[in-house]
């Protein structure tokens, strides 16, 4: 039976009484804003943004555009609006975009590419979650009349699904080249562009520099409550003004969320380093235990853990990990993501593998 969309489940949701006591390795999107930033939103000068007239949103842009070495940015509300704005502005309907077949775009964003900008992904299938030019050039196709365009190139960094792994910049910057020999665009999901600054200690302008269009989150592991930031040319992102508007996402005084963001962008960035070490640390201590192994190097922040030799489905693990206070995100039967934040320190971490000891020891539920 197919399930009408009303009946898609929203992701578990933590019990506000225990909200402070949970070790949440959901996701980095799921931190709280820090003293600072509540500060900072309360204090924030603030105009219509729409008019272009909050000050702190335009500071926000300004500075960001700055640090990616790019003419101008635009802040939006949403990681996922910021790439359909992208894919939309670069592309005409019935063109094709190519992305790895784990993408975020591909995954989670409700198909919005197809939906809402017209066009349909190819997917190409990684090893690692990374394109490289001699995976995408078999993808491109022929420029004959009868067959749908290939207009844009979508990479990831770092790259969710595959396990907060790091795009290698050579091969980014090969595609870059090509695609840009065939008139291609190449658009960065760079939701953890600043991990994966922090892992390879290069700036994101350098990470960045061949790409055509960005997206960056501040509500990832920057830990701004809410917010993204599309960076580009002058003339994209003047057009990116028009498409924010036209998906909805014009906003008034949102200069009380650019404050926050703010504070993330400029203090956050050193602390994400103590993130990707927690991150290794629970994978060291989690491949040590029986049927349980982590295939990607673990980079940066997330970990994607197979456990399908503990003979035990995901499910029944978050339940048993969820029961000792720690909430883990199931992505099927087998696998399980786990994500580092600044919310996590690292006796959370010590407690975290306690709880994985005992929920694997523990008898099976259901
Ligand atoms: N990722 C979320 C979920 O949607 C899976 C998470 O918990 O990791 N690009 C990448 C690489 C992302 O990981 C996400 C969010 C987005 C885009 C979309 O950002 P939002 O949630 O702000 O639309």
């Amino acid at each position: 039976m197919t399930a009408k969309p009303d009946s898609v489940a929203a992701p578990a949701a933590q019990p506000a009484e225990h909200a402070t006591e949970w070790v949440d390795l959901r996701s980095d999107t799921v931190t709280r804003p820090t003293p600072e930033m509540r500060r900072a939103m309360a204090e924030a000068e603030v105009g219509d943004d729409v008019y272009a007239e909050d000050p702190t949103v335009n500071r926000l842009e300004a500075r960001a555009a700055q640090l990616f070495g790019r003419e101008a940015a635009l802040f939006v509300p949403t990681g996922s609006m910021g790439n359909l704005i992208s894919i939309r502005i670069h592309c005409d309907h019935g063109n094709e975009v190519i992305c790895d077949a784990r993408s975020h775009i591909m995954n989670f964003e409700l198909a919005s590419m197809s939906a809402i900008a017209g066009c349909i992904p190819r997917a190409v299938a990684t090893p690692d979650g990374h394109l490289t030019w001699k995976q995408v050039e078999p993808a491109l196709r022929p420029k004959t009349y009868y067959y749908a365009q290939t207009r844009l190139i979508a990479l990831e960094n770092t790259h969710n699904l595959a396990g907060g792994t790091l795009l290698p910049l050579e091969a980014q910057e090969e595609i870059c080249e090509q695609a840009h020999e065939r008139g291609l665009a190449v658009h960065l999901d760079g939701a953890r562009i600043f991990n994966a600054a922090a892992a390879r200690g290069q700036s994101v302008a350098e990470l960045t520099r061949k790409v055509d269009s960005i997206m960056f989150c501040f509500s990832k592991g920057l830990g701004a409550p809410v917010g993204s930031m599309v960076l580009g040319s002058k003339a994209f992102i003047e057009k990116a003004r028009v498409y924010r508007k036209m998906f909805g996402g014009g906003m008034r005084q949102v200069g009380v969320l650019a404050a926050a963001a703010q504070v993330a962008l400029e203090k956050t960035p050193p602390l994400l380093s103590e993130d990707h070490r927690r991150a290794r640390r629970l994978a060291e201590a989690l491949t040590a235990l029986p049927g349980v192994r982590i295939h990607h190097k673990v980079e940066t922040n997330i970990l994607v853990v197979d456990v399908a030799g503990t003979g035990r489905s995901a499910f029944d693990i978050a339940e048993q990990l969820k029961q000792r206070g720690v909430l883990a995100g199931p992505f099927d039967a087998a696998t399980i993501r786990l994500v580092t934040h600044y919310d996590v320190h690292d006796d959370a971490i010590e407690a975290a593998i306690r709880a994985w000891q005992e929920a694997l020891a523990s008898a099976k539920v259901g």
